[in-house]
């Protein structure tokens, strides 16, 4: 029976989950929702608010509501194909984990809602691909409130978007420094959860062509948004996790 994967269209976390089980050939199904209408499902599934939600089905059945802790099941998990910390739990493989899931997954978020949400038409869209119509029509209808309370839990402002684009230069300064030896990936010879959690989380801002909820083009936004946005794919970090999402394999 394959596992639940329960996420919102266009979350980079849940992005994180659902490349890590592709890459570890486990089975599962996506259950996409739209913003607001995700609290129900993501309670109904024994999550707590967040997503991804990953119920994970067998003989014991387990709810896990964290991409990280997710990716953690993945490691321990006998049938899958991909270890995503290597044979042993790589310390460097973690600590690189750990700087984007705090320094680049709620900045890259922030920057790009704040460029996003003043467009309802655009952003409409990409965050209710794949969601029932039902909740479509709903986030249409309520479009206005939905985004003032995203802006006020995430701080979207112009103050906080500025503050993240400082958090993001300086972990793609980092970035670009680990890749200038020509490393293919950021630890070892193959993809990891450090390769994974960047170029998910990065996402936002690279806006790659093979994102599964399709986001905005760049010539879609606003000349401030190309202005804020555009560079990022360029750099050698951007050069790097663009590759990967080219590489990317949606089971
Ligand atoms: N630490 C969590 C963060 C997840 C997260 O921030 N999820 C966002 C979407 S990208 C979310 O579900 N936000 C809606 C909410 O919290 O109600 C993880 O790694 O899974």
């Amino acid at each position: 029976m394959p596992h639940r994967l329960i996420v919102i269209a266009p979350s980079h976390y849940s992005e994180k989950a659902a490349w890590a089980l592709d890459l570890a050939k486990l089975p599962y199904v996506r259950e996409v929702h739209a913003p607001l209408a995700h609290v129900a499902a993501v309670k109904a599934a024994g999550g707590k608010r967040s997503t991804p939600v990953l119920v994970v089905e067998g003989e014991t059945k387990r709810v896990i509501d964290d991409s990280t802790a997710i990716l953690r099941w993945i490691q321990t998990e006998p049938s899958a194909d991909w270890r995503p910390y290597g044979p042993s739990d790589d310390p460097e493989i973690l600590a690189w984990e750990e700087r984007f899931d705090a320094d680049l997954g709620p900045h890259s978020r922030r920057l790009a809602y704040f460029h996003l949400l003043p467009h309802k038409a655009l952003a409409l869209p990409c965050m209710t691909h794949g969601a029932p119509g039902w909740e479509a029509t709903m986030l249409s209808l309520t479009y206005p409130l939905v985004r003032r309370g995203m802006e006020k839990n995430m701080r979207i402002d112009a103050t906080g978007a500025a503050r993240s684009r400082d958090k993001l230069l300086a972990v793609f300064d980092a970035v670009d420094a680990a890749l200038s030896d020509g490393r293919p990936y950021l630890c070892g010879d193959q993809i990891s959860a450090a390769d994974v959690t960047f170029a998910a989380l990065a996402g936002p801002l690279l806006l790659p062509a093979t994102y599964p909820t399709p986001l905005p083009r760049l010539d879609q936004l606003s000349v401030e948004a190309q202005e804020a946005l555009a560079g990022w794919a360029q750099r050698p970090a951007g050069v790097y996790g663009v590759r990967l999402w080219a590489g990317r394999k949606v089971a």
